[in-house]
């Protein structure tokens, strides 16, 4: 207080440039302090197919459940319907012919987390990528070891056997050429309860067409998915490997960390890849965002984007068009 007053009675141009440096100060000194827009819970997840994830979670968190299990009742109805074959065993093939898939989630109060890449035959990999988490001592399994601990914990399956010719076939060279190569798409789920405890989830089946062992941004801790409890949480869905090589989802909540709100870290994100990426703007990459004073953004680099956002009191798709290129 002393020092405040001191600063009050100095002639103003070195009031002003003090004043500027205790607010610099105050500002670095560990999470932005923002005061609350959302009183109650706030779900925010990539592309349409998101809405019923955010019903889901938003029902789970009323109805008494706990943070993690909204996140992941919300994605296992994305992996559940894999509507639009790019979630979950529905999901785009890879090169081979057959889906691998890849999830994640993280809980932000016990700072846990928990991945599965590459699975194969698993219904739920969110589920399994939980089970990572709680009843592992690592964060992530990848292919068979996945396959396999995912079982021993339950997880709802399907016969792999099938899958034998294909690989074979793939290794010998006889490379189908009808997978589809184009397509793909991610459910990324960030929730934060009335209490601004934050949690988070990714599933996919990643991009298609992909070489059989290929894992994208979506598993990977920081880059299709991060979350801090003390700050907020992004998510990532896209080309992955323009995502991962620049770790975005960790990025986003490094910059509103800084003090950016979540939309003009996703922004920012975009902007920073763009400038540094031989491919400037066209890196098809989308963020979704949330911070803990209940604020949320989306920003994509080339696309308009449709996201869902739901609270307790309603629940919509919207949409980002492409930022601005600087
Ligand atoms: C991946 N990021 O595996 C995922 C795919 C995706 O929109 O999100 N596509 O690269």
């Amino acid at each position: 207080m002393s020092r405040i007053i001191g600063v009050m009675l100095m002639p103003i141009p070195k009031r002003l440039s003090q004043l500027l440096l205790l607010l610099l100060l105050a500002g670095c000194a560990g999470a932005p302090k923002v005061t609350p827009v959302l009183e109650g819970p706030l779900v925010i997840s990539t592309w349409p197919f998101g809405k019923d994830a955010n019903d889901k979670a938003i029902a789970a968190l009323a109805s008494g459940r706990s943070l993690v299990d909204a996140v992941e009742l919300g994605i296992r109805e994305t992996e559940r319907v894999s509507a639009d074959g790019s979630v979950g065993l529905g999901g785009r093939p890879n090169a081979a012919g057959y889906p691998q898939l890849d999830a994640c989630i993280m809980d932000g109060p016990s700072r846990d987390a928990g991945a599965v890449a590459g699975v194969e035959g698993v219904v739920h990999p969110i589920t399994a990528a939980r089970h990572v988490m709680e009843k592992s001592k690592h964060v992530m399994l990848v292919g068979e070891g996945a396959r396999w601990f995912a079982l021993e914990h339950g997880v709802e399956s399907v016969p792999i056997d099938d899958l034998h010719d294909k690989k074979k076939a793939w290794v010998d060279g006889h490379r189908p050429k009808d997978v589809d190569r184009d397509g793909h798409d991610t459910i990324a789920l960030l929730i934060r309860d009335k209490d601004g405890h934050i949690a988070g989830g990714c599933s996919t089946s990643g991009a298609g067409g992909k070489l059989p062992g290929r894992v994208g941004d979506s598993p990977i801790l920081g880059a299709g998915l991060y979350v801090d409890e003390e700050v907020g949480a992004a998510g990532a869905t896209g080309i992955g490997e323009n995502v991962m090589r620049y770790c975005g989802s960790f990025l986003i909540v490094e910059f509103m960390r800084q003090g950016m709100t979540p939309q003009a870290a996703c922004e920012e994100a975009v902007h920073r890849t763009a400038r540094l990426d031989p491919r400037g703007y066209k890196l098809d990459i989308c963020f979704v965002a949330l911070d803990k004073a209940g604020r949320y953004g989306a920003a994509a680099s080339n696309q308009t984007f449709p996201f869902a956002v739901a609270t307790s009191g309603w629940s919509k798709v919207l949409k980002v068009k492409q930022v601005t290129p600087r």
